[in-house]
Formats: C-alpha cells, structure tokens, sequence
C-alpha cells in the first residue's frame, strides 16, 4: 500500500491521478503546508525534509520530488505501460523529460514568475521562451511528450500547462490547449479531481 502525503490543489494533486492511472493501491494522508498567502501550517504528520508535498511512503521508503515519485510508481506498476522500462526505446526521453521537468522547466517559470532574468553560463534552465520552443516542437510532432503514447511525463507537464495556461507566462495556443485537454480529458483524472479535495 502506498500512502501519498497530499494536501488539496497542490503538486500532490497530479499524484492521485498518477495513482489512479496505475491502478495502485494507494491511501491518501491529507497534510497540511505553508501556502503562498500566509495560511497553513508545517504539519508533523508529512515525512517531507521541508514539509512540502507531494511525498509518498512505500514500506520503509519516503520519496519526495514529484520526478522521483513519478518514476518510482511507474517502475513499481508497469503493467499500466505509461513509464517507459530500462530496456524500452523511450526509457531515455522519459528520464530526460522527468529530469528536464525538475531542472528546467519548473525553474524557468520561477524565473519568469519573479521577473529575474536567466544568467545563461551560470543556471542549469533556460528562458521558458526556449522552453516553449522544445515544448512545441515536440507536440507538433507527437500527441504527447514522448510520441504516439500517454506517459506520466504528460500528467506532471500537462496539469502544469493547465493550471498556468492563459496566463501572461503561458500565452494560450491551439496547440498546447488540446494537449492538456488530451491528458485532462483521461478518466483518471476525472477520478483524481474527485478525490482531491474529498
Ligand atoms: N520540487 C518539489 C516541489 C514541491 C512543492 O514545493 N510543493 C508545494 C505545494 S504545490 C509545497 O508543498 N509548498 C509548501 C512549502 O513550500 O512549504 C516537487 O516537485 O515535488
């Protein structure tokens, strides 16, 4: 049984749908956190190093890093096929994009969030204007991340776009709109948006 440490419409929201994609048994243990406006509290209850969430305890495992979660799950329930296996030919791009969503993705809007401008030779991540450039090159390509498959890369950067899409740092485009409605459409999702804030 896996437990996911989870606190309503946050990051730990895409893990219930993850959960819910992979058919595992799961229990969800509500916490709280420290929110953007002041409320919530560090909750004792949350195994995270810095109370944050999502974090999951499998027996004696924790692991915390929504990249980590996603492929520690997938590699533990694959018969769901959406995390590519060593030995698969897209277990390489699921890898690169997993470490690509943590090391440039999320850090490049934090940028743009906080207008602060990317030094390029000394951060890891790019502009989200390049960001973007890949993103699109990709899905023009492809119906997903990683090609003709749905794969849990889609789950953390599809929920992602939605939640940021129409916004000055995510100008709304064809393109991007029906990929997230692709990935928001999955009954999984429906499933996990009803459990979330349960
Ligand atoms: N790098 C982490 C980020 C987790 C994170 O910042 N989660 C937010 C909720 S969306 C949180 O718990 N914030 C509370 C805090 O910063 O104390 C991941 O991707 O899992």
């Amino acid at each position: 049984m896996i437990t996911l440490y989870h606190a309503p419409r946050s990051r730990s929201s895409r893990f219930i749908f993850l959960l819910e994609e992979l058919g595992a048994p799961y229990e969800i243990a509500n916490v709280s956190i420290r929110r953007r406006d002041g409320s919530g509290a560090l909750d004792s209850h949350n195994p995270h190093p810095h109370g944050k969430v999502p974090a999951i305890r499998d027996g004696d495992a924790i692991v915390y890093e929504s990249a980590a979660i996603a492929l520690y799950l997938t590699d533990k329930f694959p018969a769901a096929g959406i995390g590519p296996v060593v030995g698969d030919a897209k277990r390489g791009a699921y890898l690169t994009w997993l470490a690509y969503y943590a090391g440039v993705m999320e850090p490049a809007w934090v940028s743009a969030f906080m207008n602060s401008e990317v030094p390029r030779g000394t951060a890891g991540w790019v502009k989200t204007d390049e960001v973007m450039e890949l993103v699109n090159a990709t899905l023009s390509k492809n119906p997903y991340i990683l090609g003709e498959k749905f794969s849990a890369a889609d789950i953390l950067i599809g929920t992602t776009f939605q939640l940021f899409m129409g916004s000055p740092l995510l100008p709304k485009t064809d393109l991007l709109e029906s990929y997230v409605a692709r990935v928001v459409e999955r009954p999984a999702h429906a499933r996990a948006q009803a459990k979330d804030a349960a």
